[in-house]
């Protein structure tokens, strides 16, 4: 009976073993067809969306930012990441908040647009992250976001309890992006500023005019551009985590970003090794080169010689100017464009390097061509012929122009304390992620709103986190009497 019983179960076994092997092949052989279906190319992916552009979510949808930034590097960033859709919760100091909502301030009582035009698309929770209530807040969120972002002072951070070590224990998907002025080395300590950054990374040095001291530019390089080079380190970590699984650090310094900027004047250092930098005007007017690259005033960074040259009106209006190219491949319209035939057969200045010596002679020859007519005109006329040059727009005509307006780049934001105001919308444009550009959070506007359906607190507990002072601005009244 025993060994009936064996047997039965030993065909029992085997019939149950042909059935899971049959299993496998069918599931195989649906893997093999729908790699098949799709040219070889499976990749583990969904299949493509079959929702309108535009309608299935955003790029960073289920992405939660815990950001810790202030000022303007930091928040460059995490705004970015917010018009692609992560949901992005702004810690900031109860009572204070982000230093920039105070800073320039244009409309009594109301955030600044230094604020406001960096903070688009966030949610603002006020937490004192030195309280041991705030401290306790913060690790529930630190559990329930995927990327922090700060740009504190360096030690900043730790000072808080927030080391790497304890986010990671916490959560060890957490990505840990920071700004910071330097990286590692004699300066990793210092607090730094835009431009503070743009001397460091070699931009000052090497922007002006020859006979003037370094000058610094208007375009934020040293906050703005190091804030876009940590956007693109939190997308890769995001990326390396869906196969690895766990958060890394990311850490971008702002004389590095600035430098990455900066790099065509590195390539021009050592080029001087082997000769002068004969594109630079200098070459032109025989002024020799010393050990450094020179400040090169608004000679072109590449190849093909430009210049900047009057404008009719140019007496009166600062902007009233043009960057003209000379394109070597356009040479010939440009001859017969200015009124200079000749010039297309003459030896003087029929080749690239020919011209190189009289670079001088030949800008103030089109500029007095330009004078003649309006910068618009002239743009008009030149790109007939396919001949590169630019307006100098100022920003009250960028401010005016409908097609930036059309495009989003230049978007009207309505603001409940300062009313409407003028913004700059995202710069990167996705085809299936069309960013929507929505003003910035009041001061701690989204804080029980987070408490609640981010971390799940009731009422009461978030009533008693309210009376510990975590949250909450002490009382001036109170404090006082
Ligand atoms: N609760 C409690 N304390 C908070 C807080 C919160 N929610 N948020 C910030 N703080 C505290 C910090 O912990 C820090 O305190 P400790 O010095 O005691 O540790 C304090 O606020 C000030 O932070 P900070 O030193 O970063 O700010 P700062 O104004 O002195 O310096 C800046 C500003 C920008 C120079 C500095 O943050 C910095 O160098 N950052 C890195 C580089 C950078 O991003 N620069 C560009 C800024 S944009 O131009």
């Amino acid at each position: 009976m025993a060994k009936k019983k064996q047997k039965v179960s030993k065909r029992t076994k085997a019939k149950a073993a042909s059935r899971k092997s049959v299993r496998k092949v069918v599931k195989l052989a649906v893997a093999r067809k729908a790699k098949s279906k799709s040219n070889g190319k499976s990749n583990g992916l969904p299949r493509p969306s079959i929702k309108a552009y535009g309608q299935d979510g955003k790029a960073l949808t289920g992405v939660r930012i815990l950001d810790f930034t202030h000022v303007q590097s930091g928040p460059t960033c995490t705004q970015l990441l917010a018009w692609m859709g992560a949901d992005v919760i702004k810690v900031e100091r109860p009572g204070v908040g982000d230093i920039t909502r105070g800073q320039l301030v244009d409309v009594k009582g109301a955030d600044s647009l230094y604020f406001t035009m960096l903070n688009h698309n966030k949610r603002s929770i006020t937490i004192d992250s030195k309280h041991p209530q705030g401290k306790r807040v913060l690790d529930e969120l630190i559990k329930a976001c995927d990327v922090l972002v700060e740009n504190f002072a360096p030690g900043a951070l730790d000072r808080m309890g927030l080391t790497w070590e304890h986010i990671h224990k916490l959560n060890p998907r957490m990505i840990v992006a920071s700004v910071k002025g330097f990286g590692p080395g004699p300066y990793e300590d210092c607090k730094v500023y835009e431009n503070v950054a743009q001397c460091a990374g070699g931009s000052a040095s090497t922007t002006g005019f020859r006979e003037g001291p370094p000058l610094v530019t208007g375009a934020q390089i040293g906050d703005s551009g190091t804030g876009l080079h940590l956007a693109l380190g939190i997308m890769a970590a995001l990326y390396q985590r869906n196969r690895t699984g766990r958060g890394q650090k990311v850490l971008c310094a702002m004389q590095d970003g600035v430098l990455n900027l900066a790099r065509v004047k590195l390539r021009d250092q050592q080029r001087l090794a082997h000769g002068p930098l004969t594109e630079y005007s200098q070459y032109g007017e025989g002024v020799p080169f010393g050990v450094a690259v020179p400040r090169a005033g608004n000679d072109s960074g590449g190849g093909q010689p430009g210049w900047i040259v009057k404008c009719k009106g140019w007496e009166n209006d600062p902007d009233a100017y043009l960057y003209f190219i000379t394109q070597a491949p356009v040479w010939n319209e440009i001859c017969d464009v200015i009124g200079e035939p000749t010039w297309k057969n003459d030896p003087d200045y029929a080749t690239p390097k020919a011209r190189l010596p009289r670079l001088k002679q030949i800008f103030a020859r089109i500029e007095q061509f330009t004078m003649t007519m309006t910068k618009f005109e002239a743009m008009d006329l030149f790109n007939k012929h396919d001949i590169p040059c630019g307006p100098i727009l100022s920003m009250k005509e960028i401010a005016e122009e409908q097609s930036l307006r059309a495009t989003g780049t230049v978007v009207e934001v309505d603001h409940p304390t300062r009313g409407k105001y003028l913004t700059v919308g995202n710069p990167i444009k996705l085809s299936d992620s069309p960013a929507d550009v929505r003003r910035s959070p009041l001061l701690g506007e989204h804080t029980e709103e987070i408490l609640s359906k981010v971390l799940g607190y009731s009422a009461s507990q978030i009533n008693e986190i309210k009376a510990s002072g975590a949250i909450t601005a002490p009382d001036k009244s109170k404090a006082a009497a």
